[in-house]
């Protein structure tokens, strides 16, 4: 049961609430070389929010972006404009003017906060927008020199938050997917919470001495929730640092004791390629994976080489976290776990139907949190009934659990074989020479489609025919020979999201092979 009160502003919940509770001394934020407390953080939205609404006229309702690496002060501007009744969009730091002007002409956005470290590109695109009006700079370092943050120096550190409906909406949730178009997914103040209470209360078990790190960026809420809301809801702490890149990781978690990591599996895999034999992860409770299915091999590696739990999960930026997940007592390599509680999903064919146990169909989820597109039609396409369709195919096997099978476009078909294009690739993954893959249907004249691999060799490694049939060979005796990759072409990289999915369509339309 997810409860909460009519009016309800998740930014006051995440900070003045848990000053109230007792956490003010606590450490909240740990970042830029120093450790905020609640109480440090939430003066400091508070002074934030003070200065957006008085001096920049920012009012509830309207759209507000925020450009910034992983930073704490990045946070506390997330937090000041939620407390001021703004409709807040994240961006990825990456983003080009062009990128991002796709996003403010779709959510209709006419403020902007940005590190004044990468305001440039936002510049170029409030230049060229009928929408963008006021870009105003934050300073994302420690010195707190930048005009936001001198305006908010002299303002109170009490502030009257607008008494936002718990269904009035807080934040707008981009997603390129897979296919490149940006969408916008809405969510409510009530939301930010439920994620926390569920997911972090029933699967992380949150308790006020987490220490929280990883990769994701804020932007994408899988970072918002994993950096910033869990932590924050539970009296513990997050360490934002703009160096949690994946080979820096393992001395971040080191450094800081983390006890919560958040990060896909390409990033564990690089985690384990770079921890040598004195790495100590002793403090570390949990890894969380998700982003991308986790291949069994690096399940099993990680586990066995830490000694800690990995668990996958899977989200989506339309439901806000994730809503499939493994349990630290329920666990096992190559499946994506069991509903939250208080979410259900089921296996589906094109007309709804559930299909048997075994069966790959998609995935379709309904919960205390849901899909709502902005303004797009595949709205009708998304949620039928109250379901979720999410773009996975998956099946479920006789345990209930369920397994990732493919992305529904991802399924190839190939003399009359459905082919998971993921299963190749853990295979491949499993060859030791193999840093990356992407595994794709192509067109064929015999087969209708075959296989086709890029592959990204380990450093020193040659992609030549004899590495050509030793991984084809690998592969074959790995899973079902007819699975394996009539093609592979050697690549340097994988065209990826900014949050690090690989994008196949790229590879299938041909547009970066
Ligand atoms: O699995 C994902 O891709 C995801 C997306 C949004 C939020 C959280 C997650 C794990």
């Amino acid at each position: 049961d997810f409860q909460y009160p009519d009016h309800l502003n998740a930014a006051v919940e995440l900070t003045d609430r848990m000053v109230e509770k007792g956490f003010g001394d606590h450490t909240a934020l740990i970042g830029n070389g120093r450790r905020r407390t609640y109480k440090e953080l939430t003066d400091w939205s508070n002074r934030l929010a003070h200065a957006l609404a008085e001096e920049y006229g920012v009012k509830p309702g309207n759209r507000v972006l925020i450009r910034s690496a992983n930073n704490p002060a990045m946070i506390a501007c997330w937090l000041a404009a939620t407390k001021v009744g703004a409709v807040v969009v994240n961006t990825m730091p990456m983003l080009r003017a062009g990128e991002l002007k796709k996003i403010v002409d779709k959510a209709e956005i006419s403020i902007a906060l940005c590190d004044t470290r990468i305001i440039d590109e936002l510049v170029a695109c409030a230049k060229d927008s009928d929408f963008l009006k006021q870009v105003i700079g934050f300073d994302g370092t420690a010195n707190h020199d930048a005009e936001l943050d001198r305006i908010a120096l002299d303002k109170p550190v009490k502030f009257d938050a607008v008494k936002t409906g718990r269904d009035d909406v807080a934040l707008l949730g981009f997603t390129s997917g897979t296919t490149g178009v940006p969408k916008a997914t809405m969510h409510f103040h009530r939301d930010l919470l439920i994620i926390a209470d569920a997911y972090a209360k029933e699967v992380l078990q949150v308790t006020p001495e987490d220490v929280f790190v990883g990769s994701p960026p804020i932007a994408f809420t899988f970072g918002l929730g994993g950096l910033a809301i869990f932590p924050l809801r539970f009296g513990a702490a997050a360490a934002l640092l703009e160096s949690a890149t994946p080979p820096n990781m393992v001395k971040i978690i080191e450094t800081y004791k983390a006890t919560i990591s958040f990060t896909a599996p390409t990033a564990y895999r690089a985690m384990l390629a770079a921890m040598d034999a004195g790495a100590d992860l002793s403090s570390l409770r949990i890894a969380v994976s998700a982003g991308e299915t986790l291949p069994a091999p690096v399940y099993e590696l990680w586990e066995a080489k830490t000694g800690k739990p990995i668990l996958d999960g899977i989200g989506a930026t339309e439901m806000l976290h994730i809503f499939i997940s493994n349990r630290l007592d329920d666990r096992a390599p190559g499946s994506t776990g069991r509903p939250l509680t208080g979410y259900q999903a089921k296996i589906v064919d094109d007309e709804m139907n559930e299909v048997p146990r075994g069966t790959i169909g998609k995935l379709a989820v309904r919960g205390p949190v849901g899909c709502r597109y902005m303004a797009d039609a595949r709205q009708r396409e998304y949620v039928k009934a109250g379901w979720n369709i999410t773009g996975d195919a998956f099946y479920q096997d006789e345990d209930g659990r369920f397994h990732f099978a493919a992305r529904a476009d991802d399924m190839i078909v190939s003399a009359g074989y459905n082919i998971a294009g993921p299963e190749v690739e853990a295979a491949l993954l499993a060859h030791d020479d193999v840093a990356e893959c992407a595994v794709i249907g192509v067109p064929d004249e015999d087969r209708g489609q075959i296989v086709a691999a890029y592959v990204v060799l380990a450093k020193g490694k040659n992609g030549d025919e004899v590495m050509t049939v030793a991984l084809q060979n690998h592969v074959k005796a790995t899973i079902a020979p007819y699975k394996y990759p009539r093609s592979i072409r050697f690549v340097d990289s994988l065209p990826k999201t900014e949050t690090g999915k690989i994008q196949r369509f790229q590879l299938r339309n041909g547009s970066r092979v």
